[in-house]
């Protein structure tokens, strides 16, 4: 990657050859109003502050610039502008709530490609509570999602700690994990249908509300988790489940990550499967968020080196799930599988916990440099794993500090560093190339992901070049040819 053009700020390689249009800024501007009216294009007359927010990702990795930022209203203006792009070549980057960890939903340096933003299609469309279903618009937030079903006396289950900010789009468009996924799979397992508009202005409309449709390839899938590469996602029909009615809820210190994989078996077990999350911090993530962040507390009195946060849930009112907890935790107390737990006696303890877990990305940003790793193994080699890459960055990364979290019983960790006390923060952030690389080649010996929910975008391009099967990649690169044969679609994301 070391030949490539850097960008002037943040000085990391350019992946994105952008296409290069015929027409003058001018005249793509023009053509670009007349599909979106008045109110629809954001473009360089108005101030900076008015169009930064589009044009950084949220990590603050990447600061693009844009010809224009467009605001379509319906689909079918989205299919418009994708049309008189791809006449035009003009490069399209797709943006939700621009919440992505991977810089998926920023510009590239160039100052010509579009952004276009799905926040103004955020209608719920229909909400069947028979057939368990909603079809919603890509623009919908996913809270108002969740919202929905549950006034219709329905869960949708999908949970990440940016649910107040990310759009359903592009929670389909990465895939998204979250909380919820050991019980409801990720987003990919919560779609019946999509609705998407492709590179040549056509519309794919897919939003049936189907659970058995075996009729050919599933085409649809094709969308999930493609940020944006191959269309844009408009609407989706997605599945409900029904609403949860008990919570037992406990935050309970453990020796060490084997216990927590022991731990989470036996409830899984005790429970008939009603284990819904269960997360894995680490004491130095207790300390961070208690330190950074208003109102967050160890809610245990004694340290401890591991903590688990289980939760179980039921859609029955009166299930004894309270009960079930309690005992679980008392025998894993026999058993050393636990030292210490605290269950949520009401939903303030609760909200309570979830706070501590949820804000461990808002402390890791407040207490300086991080280096991020999103990475999966099979559940059964988390402790082998954690203990081989604390190892390794004990003996190599003398001013950095693990903060390994995360959906432990996906077999995803979020296996962060951050920048000891007092270290220099550039030198730390400096070391980004050689921790990845020993810490996905190690990903890569236990069979694992080194992307497991936050997706590719820019930033993990060289990476999927370097770990994923050549006839994968040939094959990604077939269908990005067949789909988008101008290269238009989120120029340099995913693929080169
Ligand atoms: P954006 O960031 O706007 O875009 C992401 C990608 O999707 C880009 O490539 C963009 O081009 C593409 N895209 C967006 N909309 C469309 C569309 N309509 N059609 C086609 N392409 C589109 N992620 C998890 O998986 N699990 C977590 O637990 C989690 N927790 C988080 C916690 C915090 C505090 C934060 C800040 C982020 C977290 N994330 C998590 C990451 C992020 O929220 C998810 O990746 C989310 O799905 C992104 O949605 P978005 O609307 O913000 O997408
Ligand atoms: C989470 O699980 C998110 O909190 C963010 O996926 C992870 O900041 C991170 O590394
Ligand atoms: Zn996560």
């Amino acid at each position: 990657m070391s030949g490539l053009p850097r960008c002037a700020r943040c000085r990391r390689p350019e992946t994105s050859a952008s296409v290069v249009s015929a027409l003058t800024p001018a005249q793509a501007l023009s053509g670009l109003e007349r599909i979106l009216g008045a109110g629809g294009l954001l473009s360089g007359e108005l101030p900076a502050a008015d169009l930064e927010p589009y044009l950084n990702d949220q990590r603050r990795l990447y600061h693009g610039r844009a010809l224009a930022i467009a605001l379509p209203r319906t689909e079918v203006e989205v299919t418009g502008l994708l049309a008189f792009c791809n006449r035009h070549h003009i490069g399209v980057v797709p943006q939700g709530g621009n919440t992505g960890y991977c810089g998926g939903a920023t510009p590239d340096e160039s100052g010509r490609q579009i952004v276009v933003s799905l926040s103004r299609l955020n209608r719920i469309r229909r909400i069947d509570p028979l057939n368990y279903s909603i079809v919603a618009e890509a623009g919908c937030v996913l809270g108002q999602v969740q919202r929905a079903a549950d006034e219709a006396q329905r869960l949708f289950p999908l949970s990440l700690g940016s649910e107040g900010t990310c759009q359903l789009g592009g929670n389909l468009s990465t895939n998204a994990g979250g909380v919820h996924v050991l019980r409801y799979g990720m987003m990919r397992d919560l779609v019946l249908g999509l609705e998407v508009a492709l590179a040549d202005g056509r519309l794919l409309s897919s939003l049936g509300t189907l659970r058995k449709d075996n009729t050919g390839y599933d085409v649809k899938s094709l969308f999930l988790g493609a940020e944006g590469t191959l269309g844009i996602i408009t609407a989706a029909s997605l599945k409900l489940f029904p609403k949860l009615k008990s919570f037992a809820t406990a935050f309970a210190a453990v020796p060490g990550p084997r216990a927590a994989v022991a731990l989470l078996a036996r409830l899984r077990e005790a429970s008939g499967d009603s284990v819904s999350s269960f997360e894995l911090i680490p004491r130095i993530a207790v300390d961070l968020t208690a330190r950074h962040i208003p109102g967050v507390r160890d809610p245990l009195d004694a340290p401890h080196p591991w903590y688990v946060l289980c939760e179980l849930t039921s859609a029955r009112a009166a299930d004894p799930l309270g009960d079930l907890l309690e005992r679980s935790l008392a025998g894993g107390l026999e058993e050393k599988l636990v030292l210490d737990a605290a269950v949520a006696r009401n939903e303030r303890d609760r909200a309570a916990f979830w706070k501590l877990r949820e804000t461990i990305p808002e402390a890791q940003r407040r207490d300086g440099g991080s280096l991020k790793h999103d990475i999966s193994v099979p559940v059964t080699s988390i402790p082998d794993f954690i203990e081989r890459g604390s190892r390794w960055i004990a003996d190599n990364v003398p001013d950095g500090r693990l903060v390994a979290y995360g959906h432990v019983g996906d077999g995803n960790l979020h296996f962060n560093l951050n920048q000891a006390p007092g270290a220099d923060r550039a030198a730390f952030l400096a070391r980004e190339a050689p921790v990845k690389r020993a810490i996905h080649d190690l990903v890569r010996d236990f069979g694992g992901s080194f992307s497991a929910e936050h997706g590719i975008g820019r930033l993990k391009v060289g990476e999927l070049e370097r770990y994923a099967p050549p006839i994968e990649l040939n094959l990604m690169r077939t269908i990005k040819r067949a789909l988008d044969p101008n290269g238009i679609l989120n120029p340099g994301k995913v693929l080169r």
